[in-house]
C-alpha cells in the first residue's frame, strides 16, 4: 500500500480553505497491485504451489483507509503473466463492467472508490474462471476504520490481527473441480495450513501473541470457495462481534460466528487478566479445522510489545 501523501495534503487544503472544522479531512489513498503468477508455498515445510496472487503473497496486501477516503488503485498485470486479472473490492460502490472489468497480461487498469462504509472487506480477483483465481490465492482484506474512531461501544484494542481464510485445491488446474468443491485438502489461514499452529503442526513457529486482560481484535475474511466457516475461540468467548466490521452492528457475548463465504467480520476477545492462557482460534467445521483452520493466540506477560501493533497485523 502506498499513500500518496501530495494528493492527502491537497484535499486537506481544500477541505480546510472551505471553512469545515471538527471533522478530519477525507484523504486519497493510493494503491497498486501487481498480479503475479509465481509460486508460493502453502504449509510450515515449505511446500510449494503454482499460485495466483497480488503482490506475490495470499492474501494480498492490507488495504487499510479510514471511513469517506478515496482509495485511488492501479492492477498491474505483469506482461509475465498468462492470465487476464481483476479486482473486486467489496468496499466499493462502482460498475462491475467498468471498474472491475479484466486487464490483460502487460496492461494496466486505474479507477477509483470512496470508502463509504467503515468495516472490514474482502477483495478478490473477479476474472473468469473467478472461483480457480480465488482458489489460487487471488484475494485480502480492506478495512474501513470509522471516521468517528474509537467510542464506549468500539473501544480501542490493544492488538489487531488479520486473518484470511481459504480453501487450499493442490489440483490448480481443475476448475472444474475447484467449482464443485472437490479435491480440497488444505484450509489456508494467511496463507498457510496450520501458519500459527505449533501444537497440531511441529514445522509452525508462529503464533498470535497477546499479554493476559488485553484486548485482541481480529479482523476475519473467509475468502473460501465454496465453504461457510464457523468462527470460534477455543477456550474463550468473542466479547464482542462487528458483523462486517461496522461498529453500529455490535453483538456481544458471541461462542461462534458463522461468516458466509465472502463475509468479513470483526472480532474482539479479552483473556483473563490474572493469569497466562492460550485461545485456539478456529473453523469449527471439523473439516476446515483439521485441514489447517486453527490459530493460537498466547496470551503471556512477555508478549512481543510490537505484534499485532502498527503495521504489524498481517504476520507473514
Ligand atoms: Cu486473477
Amino acid at each position: 500500500m502506498q499513500i500518496n501523501k501530495l494528493s492527502m495534503l491537497s484535499l486537506a487544503m481544500a477541505t480546510a480553505m472551505a471553512g469545515y472544522t471538527g471533522v478530519a479531512a477525507a484523504k486519497t489513498v493510493k494503491v497498486t497491485m501487481h498480479a503475479k503468477e509465481s509460486m508460493v508455498k502453502i504449509d510450515n515445510k515449505g511446500t510449494e504451489y503454482p499460485a495466483w496472487t497480488f503482490d506475490g503473497g495470499i492474501p494480498g496486501p492490507v488495504v487499510r483507509v479510514k471511513e469517506g477516503d478515496t482509495v485511488e488503485f492501479e492492477l498491474v498485470n505483469d506482461n509475465t503473466n498468462k492470465e487476464s486479472h481483476s479486482m473486486d473490492f467489496h468496499a466499493a460502490i462502482v460498475d462491475v463492467l467498468k471498474e472491475f472489468a479484466p486487464v490483460k497480461p502487460g496492461e494496466t487498469k486505474k479507477f477509483k472508490f470512496d470508502a463509504k462504509y467503515p468495516g472490514v472487506f474482502m477483495y478478490h480477483c473477479g476474472s473468469m474462471p473467478m472461483h480457480q483465481h480465488i482458489a489460487r490465492g487471488m484475494y485480502g482484506i480492506v478495512i474501513v476504520d470509522p471516521k468517528e474512531g474509537y467510542s464506549k461501544d468500539y473501544p480501542k484494542p490493544d492488538r489487531e490481527y488479520v486473518l484470511v481464510q481459504g480453501q487450499f485445491f493442490p489440483n490448480a488446474d481443475d476448475h472444474h473441480a475447484i467449482m464443485e468443491n472437490q479435491g480440497w485438502t488444505g484450509t489456508l489461514i494467511n496463507g498457510k495450513m496450520f501458519n500459527y499452529d505449533p501444537v497440531h503442526d511441529p514445522n509452525a513457529s508462529k503464533v498470535l501473541e497477546a499479554k493476559p486482560g488485553e484486548r485482541v481484535r481480529i479482523y476475519y475474511v473467509n475468502a473460501n470457495v465454496n465453504l461457510p466457516a464457523a468462527i470460534h475461540p477455543i477456550a474463550g468467548i468473542w466479547d464482542r462481534v462487528y458483523l462486517n466490521g461496522n461498529p453500529k452492528n455490535v453483538i456481544h457475548g458471541m461462542a461462534t460466528l458463522q461468516l458466509g463465504v465472502s463475509e468479513a467480520a470483526t472480532l474482539d476477545i479479552v483473556s483473563p487478566a490474572d493469569r497466562p492462557t492460550n485461545n485456539a482460534i478456529v473453523d469449527h467445521t471439523m473439516g476446515a479445522a483439521m485441514r489447517g483452520a486453527i490459530t493460537v493466540l498466547m496470551n503471556k506477560p512477555d508478549a512481543d510489545p510490537n505484534a499485532g501493533k502498527g503495521d504489524s497485523i498481517l504476520i507473514r
